[in-house]
């Protein structure tokens, strides 16, 4: 039987998390959970869920973990015998440690980009809000400008991806990351990969999976 895999990835925001999750998500069979978009699903849909958290992602601060925590954990239920990727969770130490009683990790990749580029990647961001395909102006164009290569679809920018919001979302994660990072340092499932761009992190992040994929359980 194939070996499944259960990881999350780690990163700043605009380090690449979605890229290098939907590279995974095309060359093995992994399902991408992504926080943002279970979100932006909900406030696209005007959830009870989405109604609460609207402002305050708009604003780049988090989501209360109580909320975060469920929303992931009723994700994860539907989930039997399939290898996935948690992609924007955890991102306090309290999630961290919700999520440890839950489920048993294999690893955690975190994505390790230097803050200077991030705001260009953001700037030049848009987005296919139902499937969460990701685009950029330059490093990753779709086929014609403004619209979904799958679909068709309008693309848009989003609403948190503006200078201030930006600037919050960095913030935080600098103060909320640093515990995260070591609770899973100490649970020695920490692998770092360290690059400029996203094309110079796959070929890393490709053979540690492959290579765990391939060893026996
Ligand atoms: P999200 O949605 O998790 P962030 O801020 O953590 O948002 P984000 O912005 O989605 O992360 P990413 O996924 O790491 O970034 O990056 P990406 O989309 O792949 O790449 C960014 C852009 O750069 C894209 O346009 C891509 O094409 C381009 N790009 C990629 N690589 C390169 C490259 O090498 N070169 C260049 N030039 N471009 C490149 O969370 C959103 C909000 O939801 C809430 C919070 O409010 C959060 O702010 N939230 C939570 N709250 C509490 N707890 C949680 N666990 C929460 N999760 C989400
Ligand atoms: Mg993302």
């Amino acid at each position: 039987m194939a070996k499944i895999l259960q990881a999350v990835i780690l990163g700043a925001p605009a380090s690449g998390k979605g890229t290098i999750s939907s590279r995974i998500v095309k060359s093995f069979d992994v399902i991408h959970l992504s926080s943002g978009d279970i979100l932006r699903g909900h406030i696209e849909n005007q959830t009870d869920y989405g109604v609460r958290v609207k402002s305050t992602i708009e604003k780049g601060l988090l989501v209360p973990d109580d909320l975060m925590v469920t929303l992931i954990e009723n994700e994860l239920k539907h989930i039997h015998r399939k290898s996935w990727i948690l992609d924007g969770f955890p991102r306090t130490r309290v999630q961290a440690e919700m999520l440890s009683t839950k489920v048993k990790l294999d690893f955690v990749i975190n994505l390790v980009v230097d803050f200077d580029v991030l705001i260009d990647r953001i700037k030049g961001r848009w987005v296919h809000l139902p499937s969460g395909r990701v685009y950029h102006s330059e490093f990753n164009p779709p086929i014609v400008p403004g619209k979904d290569d799958i679909t068709g679809e309008d693309l848009v920018q989003r609403s948190d991806d503006n200078a201030k919001s930006l600037h919050k979302r960095l913030s935080l994660y600098s103060e909320k990351i640093p515990p995260v990072i070591e609770f899973y340092k100490e649970s020695k499932l920490l692998h770092n990969f360290h690059g400029k761009t996203s094309n110079e992190i796959w070929p890393k992040v490709y053979s540690f999976i492959a290579q765990f994929l391939k060893e026996e359980n």
